[in-house]
């Protein structure tokens, strides 16, 4: 369960602690998808809802927007040490000599000089300017280790406090953590009542997990806020659906960044503490049956005919 952090100005956050050492808060802002909201959700999620950790990346072409969003809080008065901002890399720059370069473009288009957690988006290196999905020849070989020391360099250099991955196999986890000197302190993962992902889960014991999509997306028509698992349960303990989606990954030992461009709604996600999940409810939603990725790749990265991942399973490295 998260833990209660304070701010030298008595600022209360719920947080996990990664294994560096350092808070995350338990709860923040998703962005992919909010567009030109995406000032306007950023400001409302840390000025007037308490959010102190933003989610974003270069491809959801939020950045600028999320950047002005930052900028009005900070001169609302909330101070930058206390914004956990998060990046990630795209896959057009997962090559040792394009790390630093992706990563200033971003801290510029955020208005930011550092950033406290830096993520590979995924692991799939792709030749700049194509279209997706890829054809064989688009898709790069991923130098991961020469990847990872440019990350493991960024946090020597303070430009990044923590690093780690998304959409990791198992396999490519061990993978890094074989060579890597600074290990991952997150992996961003898929995890909802709909996508448990108890391997993965299990596997990153030892890393922190931050689970994303915890409201089950808007993708892959998984409508978890109407599952009658989750209102029934929403309606005993007098809470929204949302509110128990959130409260099930936190009650599993995940960070999560639902995202929202509704003020109401980014206030009521955050509305989850200093209550708990019964054991009985919270296992009926550990049982939702169908359990599937909603962001699986597919569209992303799969090409049947063309492509090195002619199957989901590809991708995944048949490991579900
Ligand atoms: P979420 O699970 O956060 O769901 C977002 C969807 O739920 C939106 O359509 C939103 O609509 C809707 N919604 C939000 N709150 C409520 C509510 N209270 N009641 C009803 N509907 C609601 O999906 P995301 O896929 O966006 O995941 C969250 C974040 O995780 C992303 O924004 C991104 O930052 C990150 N992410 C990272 C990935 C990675 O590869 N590393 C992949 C996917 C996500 P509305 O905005 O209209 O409220
Ligand atoms: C396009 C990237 C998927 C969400 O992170």
């Amino acid at each position: 369960m998260p833990q209660a952090t304070f701010t030298p100005s008595g600022q209360k956050i719920e947080s996990f602690r990664l294994l560096s050492g350092h808070a995350i808060p338990a709860v923040g802002l998703g962005t992919w998808k909010s567009g030109s909201k995406a000032k306007d959700s950023v400001f409302t999620a840390i000025v007037e809802a308490g959010h102190r950790h933003i989610d974003t990346v270069m491809e959801y072409e939020v950045e600028e927007e999320v950047g002005h969003g930052l900028k009005a809080a900070i001169h609302a008065g909330i101070e930058r040490q206390h914004l956990f901002v998060t990046s990630k890399l795209w896959c057009t720059d997962l090559s040792p000599d394009r790390v630093r370069k992706a990563l200033n473009s971003t801290l510029n288009e955020l208005q930011l000089d550092y950033l406290y957690l830096y993520l590979i988006h995924w692991p799939i290196h792709l030749k700049d300017g194509v279209s997706l999905p890829p054809k064989a020849a688009h898709v790069l070989d991923f130098d991961m280790e020469g990847v990872w020391r440019e990350m493991e360099k960024l946090v020597k250099d303070n430009l990044v406090r923590d690093i780690g991955v998304c959409n990791f196999t198992i396999k490519k986890l061990n993978k890094l953590l074989g060579f890597a000197q600074t290990v991952p302190s997150v992996c961003q993962m898929e995890m909802h009542p709909g996508w448990r992902n108890d391997k993965m889960l299990e596997a990153c014991k030892k890393n922190s997990i931050h689970a994303y999509s915890p409201l089950g997306s808007s993708e892959g028509g998984r409508d978890l806020i109407h599952d009658r698992t989750v209102d029934r349960i929403a309606k005993k303990l007098k809470k929204t659906p949302a509110q128990k989606l959130v409260k099930w990954a936190l009650q599993r030992g995940t960070s999560v960044k639902p995202k929202s461009s509704h003020p109401e709604r980014i206030k009521e996600h955050i509305q989850v503490f200093g209550w708990e999940i019964p054991e009985e409810d919270f296992q009926a939603l550990c049982s939702i049956p169908d359990q599937r990725r909603v962001l699986d790749g597919e569209d992303l990265f799969v090409n049947k005919s063309k492509g090195p991942f002619g199957s989901v399973a590809d991708l995944w490295d048949h490991e579900d």
